[in-house]
């Protein structure tokens, strides 16, 4: 005598709960394994212990199901449990908004950062001499603008091209700051500068070459000194991510990303901007986000349409370099804006007047 149907379907539906049981016990192990593997610093997949699973489920499938059809079916299983772990990651960081839902606002001199008033950061892109701050400052100033980046340890592809002016710079940098009531940001290289920069600047930059520099990373984290970091050239936004947790690991949490171009095939602009990444940060992470239009672009035709998607795309902040002579800066000088450019730019961007633009 055959199975009534409805006899087969009881038995099924009592075999379908104990297989959602077995793999959500399976996926309590790997939320464990995970942990330890996070723990040792051990990549979350491994080819080798899968094909060993693989292997074995061959080895004692006895049917009906092929062994190709199951080793697809385990297959999948190993594909989410290490989606499972990567969501246990990144829930676990302390820059992610799942841990912290509320913004995190950044205050820099009283300026607010992060608090949905989109902001400036303009200046030179190198410290060439007090009176070319002081030149930049005024009118950063005029424009209601409160901080003023110049590079004063300048990373540079070649190495004999301009290597900045150093302590020297960030010096100069402090004199114009006090004398025009400005916040001052500038690139650290060495972590053993960084005690040193501290007393001289109110943010410390860390640029893109330097993303993944983690022993700077982490003395940036033991200062108490807002820190805007830049996307690495070639960085994932996972990447990117996890070089501001080795920042706020050492307990500092007042720090502002910046999207500055990623390296594509593309040739037209310096970098390729990745604009989406701003709206992903933002949702990945509690942390306020710029964008560099100056780096990503390369170009002073496009710092314009770029800082207008920025501020549309819900960026907290737009960097872009301006030079009181660019024909003469000892660096980019291709893509610095001289003052009337500056001027216009920021006036464009006002009475474009994205609402929340403030100068
Ligand atoms: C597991 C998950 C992902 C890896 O690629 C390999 C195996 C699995 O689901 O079995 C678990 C795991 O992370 C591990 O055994 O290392």
């Amino acid at each position: 005598m055959t199975d009534s149907l409805e006899q087969l379907r009881k038995e099924l539906d009592s075999t379908n709960l104990d297989i959602l049981s077995l793999l959500n016990k399976r996926a309590e192990l790997v939320q464990r394994v995970g942990q330890a593997k996070d723990a040792q610093g051990v990549s979350r997949f491994d080819p080798v212990r899968e094909r060993e699973m693989l292997d074995s489920i061959a080895a004692n499938n006895e049917g009906p199901f092929e062994t190709s059809t199951l080793q697809h079916l385990f297959k999948q299983v190993f594909k989410a449990s290490l989606e499972l772990q990567k969501d246990d990651h990144s829930k676990a960081l302390l820059v992610s908004r799942k841990k912290q839902p509320e913004n995190t606002v950044v205050t820099i001199k009283g300026e607010t950062i992060g608090d949905g008033i989109q902001r400036f950061v303009a200046g030179p892109c190198a410290v060439e001499s007090y009176e070319q701050v002081a030149t930049v400052a005024e009118t950063v100033k005029k424009q209601g603008i409160k901080l003023l980046r110049g590079g004063a340890f300048k990373p540079r592809t070649s190495p004999y091209d301009f290597q900045g002016l150093g302590v020297e710079g960030l010096k100069i940098l402090k004199r114009v700051a006090d004398e025009y009531d400005l916040a001052v940001i500038s690139e650290i290289v060495n972590p053993s500068d960084i005690e040193e920069a501290v007393q001289h600047i109110d943010v410390i930059q860390i640029g893109a070459r330097n993303m993944q520099n983690f022993e700077l990373l982490k003395e940036a984290g033991r200062t108490n000194k807002p820190v805007l970091l830049k996307r690495g050239m070639s960085a994932t936004i996972e990447e990117f991510i996890n070089a501001a947790e080795y920042i706020i690991s050492q307990g500092n949490g007042q720090i502002i990303l910046c999207e500055r171009g990623i390296r594509t095939y593309e040739k037209a602009t310096r970098n390729t901007l990745d604009i989406t990444a701003v709206p992903i940060l933002k949702q990945e992470t509690h942390l306020p986000v710029f964008v560099d239009v100056t780096h990503s672009t390369g170009r002073r035709d496009l710092l314009l349409p770029a800082a207008k998607a920025a501020l549309a795309i819900g960026a907290d902040g737009v960097m872009a370099e301006v030079h009181p002579d660019p024909t003469v800066a000892l660096s980019d000088s291709a893509q610095q804006m001289d003052i009337p450019q500056f001027e216009a730019f920021i006036h464009e961007l006002k009475s474009n007047q994205l609402s929340r633009v403030k100068q």
